[in-house]
This record gives C-alpha cells, structure tokens and sequence, in this order.
C-alpha cells in the first residue's frame, strides 16, 4: 500500500508542465523542445540469426531491420532479462529486475505487473509525451492493469495472453478479443499488418507533439501464421521454417512502413528508435539463433541473447557495431536520458543509460553484472566474458570471449572464477521479491485460478 501511494505521489509531482522531476522549465511544443520522440519495437521469439544485419542462414532477408542497423547501432551482445515473453516486458516498461517486483513467469502476466510500478509511458505522459502501445500487451488482464491505466492514451491490440491468432481478429473474450483503447473490437486482416496501420496512423496524428510508440509484434511467436502468397516466396525445404520466415518478411515490412511514416512526416530527423527481440528465437517455431546455444525457455545465449538495434539519427553513431553487454532493462533509463528527464529518486532503478556506450565513450563496463533468474531451476550470471548459469541444478561456467556456443563448461577449472559470480549472484536474489502470483494465491484462497 505505502508502495502505491508512493507511486500516486510521484505521479502527482510529475503531471503538471515544469515538474521538478523531468525536464525542468522547458515548453511543451516550444520552438526549443528539441525532446525526441521515442519509438519502441519490440519482436517476439524473434531468433538471433533470423535478422540479416547479424549472422544468418540463406532464406533471412529483414531490410528494414537492416536499415536501422546502417543508421544507428547494432549490439552484438544485447540481452533480454528474461527468457519468456511476459517477464521481460515487464521489467522492460519499468527498468527494474521484475522479480524485484515479483514478476518472474509467463503466467504472472494472467496476475498482472504489480501497480506500484512506474511504467516508462507513465513518466513520458506526465511531460505531455502523447503515447500508444500497438500490439501485445500480456502485463496484466484485469482493469487496473491494463495499458490505459498504466501511461498510455491509446492501445491497439491483444490483453493476453503470450499468442495470437494472425487471422481471427474478431471479439471472442475479454482477453483475447482486440481492443481499441478500453474496448474489444471486430477486425480484420493479418495482424502484424495491422500493428503496422495503426502505428503509422499514430504517428501522423502526433507529428506536432513530442511522442511515445511503444510497438510491440507478437510476430514472430507461435502460431505459425501467413498470407499465402508470402508462404510461397520461400523454399527452404522445411514448409515450417518457410512460414516462419514468411512472418519475419510481414513484420519486416511493418517496420518499414513505421520509418517510411516517420520520414514521410520529418519525425523521423529527431526520432530515437530502439528495437530489440523479448527473448531469444522459439525451437518449436523453427527460429534460428546460429552460433548461441539452445533456444526460448533455457538461460542459455540463445534464450536471452537478442538483436538489439538503436537509432537516433545526429546523436548516435551510423553503421556501428557496439559489443557491450547491455539488457532489455536499459532501455527506460536511456529513453528518460534522450528525453532529458532523471528517474524518480524513490525506487532502485537496474537499467542504465545506454547512450554514453553507444557512442563509443565509455571505458568501463555500463553493468558490473547481469543476472537472471525465472523463480524455479534456472539462473544465470554474466560479468565480462564470464557467464555462469545452472539448470536443473547443474553449475556451469563458461568464457563467452573465447565460446560463444557455452559448449566447455570451465567450472571446475575457475573455482574462484564460479564462485566469485555465484556470490554476485546469491547476493542479488537477495534482493527480490515474493512470486506475485503465489502472494495472490495466498491472499485468496479460493479466488478463480
Ligand atoms: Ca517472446
């Protein structure tokens, strides 16, 4: 409860024009607000090497993608906080570990991300950002949680949960219908096309006033889903992998209408766009991540390793490779950093600002670790070149300069090395929080599953 008020205050402070706490003194749509807007794509399942600006196989071809890639940065080592959908959205919209909130499954989304958290559209909206999520939401089901009353002016798209149907976009029930705003609606169509309509449309009803588009594809997750004639481009020998791959050309070509839009209306000159998978490609939806080992669902490279591209046209570089380890947590305090505010002093903040480590400038490591951890049998740690994980109860280190595939376990090798990081590690579980969804079990024992 004190949490809530808490957040309630902060608002408060945040929401009238010259808040203390963001962008002091300057004007809302002022000859001098240089503020940015802020464009926010985020693929789903979307596999390492299933972008054509990083290594891939024949048949992956993404030029949009690509394009932010040769204007702006791309990561080599970018990561998401989780291995699963929902977890990394939520400590994406808040730049917090989400277990320190309790947020550490895909099905803590069906309990919602708690409502003491401060989500990035909440800070942008109270400085007179207009704002829009378009796409998947998967934070929280019920009133209180959803995107209306968590920052944003508009949603298009889908409550809950991690999948949707491609095609069948009329109203069914209240979590997997579409909505406009705080109403399902009947559509049509191929949804990742439509993701792209209502971005474009966002963005040319607020070209006058400093944005936020958080965009979030559910493509490329499961199931697998195309217009025929985009099935037919493709001849990978595998009819799965052809769909797949399909998907991947649909929501490419959505991007490249969002940056055509941005361009098209002259946004696009003081635009910062950041784009990033939520977690790595799915085995069962035929992705491909190349080099990293396994898939969606392990603490393995290729469960939480991500393209990760940032674009920001005269401020970043062009055509630059960045090799940091960076996560999906930084995102917010770089966005905040672009739109010249500070974060709120009240709460511990994990992601940082990118930006000084996208231009080249920063000599020391922007995190001394990164961890993760989904509430059961898998954790990880990474610090430099060291990442050391456990899945089933295993212990497992390995040199990522040296084996980017983790196929050497070194553990009984560096036993000060493991150790060093497991005590990193042990500290930072420390600090989180009770599983959400088991505090709600608790609290009502005999409330609907
Ligand atoms: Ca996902």
């Amino acid at each position: 409860m004190s949490n809530e008020i808490s957040r309630r205050g902060f608002l408060k402070r945040c929401a009238g024009v010259g808040a203390a706490c963001f962008l002091p003194g300057r004007m809302l749509g002022s000859p001098t607000d240089d503020r940015p807007n802020i464009v926010l794509i985020v693929s789903d399942d979307q596999g390492y090497a299933d972008i054509s600006c990083y290594d891939h196989p024949k048949g992956v071809s993404t030029p949009s993608m690509d394009r932010l890639a040769k204007e702006g940065v791309r990561l080599t080592n970018g990561y998401a906080s989780a291995y699963v959908c929902a977890p990394t959205r939520a400590g994406l919209l808040t730049g917090r570990y989400q277990q320190r909130f309790g947020f550490y499954t895909g099905g803590d989304s069906r309990t919602g991300m708690p409502t003491s958290e401060v989500t990035i559209a909440e800070l942008l909206k109270g400085q007179g950002y207009a704002t829009a999520v378009i796409g998947k939401w998967h934070v929280g089901l019920e009133p209180q949680y959803r995107p209306l009353r968590r920052g944003f002016d508009e949603f298009y798209g889908f409550l809950g949960h991690g999948a949707h149907d491609y095609f069948k976009l009329k109203i069914t029930d209240e979590y997997t219908s579409i909505y406009r705003n705080d109403k399902p609606i009947n559509d049509t169509g191929y949804l990742t096309q439509n993701l792209a309509r209502e971005a474009v449309s966002f963005i040319e009803r607020h070209r006058s006033q400093p944005f936020f588009l958080y965009l979030p594809f559910n493509a490329v997750h499961w199931p697998l889903q195309a217009p025929q004639e985009d099935i037919k481009r493709f001849n990978t020998g595998d009819e799965n992998r052809d769909v797949y791959l399909a998907m991947l050309t649909q929501m490419d070509d959505a991007i490249g209408e969002v940056l055509d839009a941005l361009e098209r209306t002259g946004a696009g000159k003081n635009t910062l766009v950041i784009f990033f998978s939520d977690n790595g490609g799915a085995r069962k939806n035929f992705a491909n991540n190349g080099v990293l080992r396994d898939y969606k669902q392990t603490v393995y490279e290729g469960g939480i390793r991500v393209p990760f591209i940032v674009r920001w046209p005269g401020k970043l570089p062009k055509g630059t490779t960045c090799d940091e380890p960076i996560i999906s947590l930084d995102v917010l305090p770089t966005i905040c950093a672009a739109a010249g505010g500070k974060l709120p002093a009240d709460r511990i903040y994990d992601g940082k600002n990118m930006l000084p480590t996208l231009r080249g400038r920063m000599r020391e490591p922007l995190h001394d670790a990164l961890f993760w951890y989904d509430g059961a049998e898998q954790w990880a740690v990474r610090v430099g070149r060291w990442k050391l994980l456990s899945r089933k109860g295993s212990l497992e280190l390995y040199d990522l300069d040296a084996d980017i595939s983790e196929k050497h376990n070194v553990a009984t090798d560096k036993p000060q090395v493991a150790k060093r990081l497991k005590d990193l590690h042990d500290d930072w579980r420390s600090q989180l929080g009770e599983s959400i969804s088991k505090r709600r079990t608790r609290k009502k024992p005999r409330s609907r599953r």
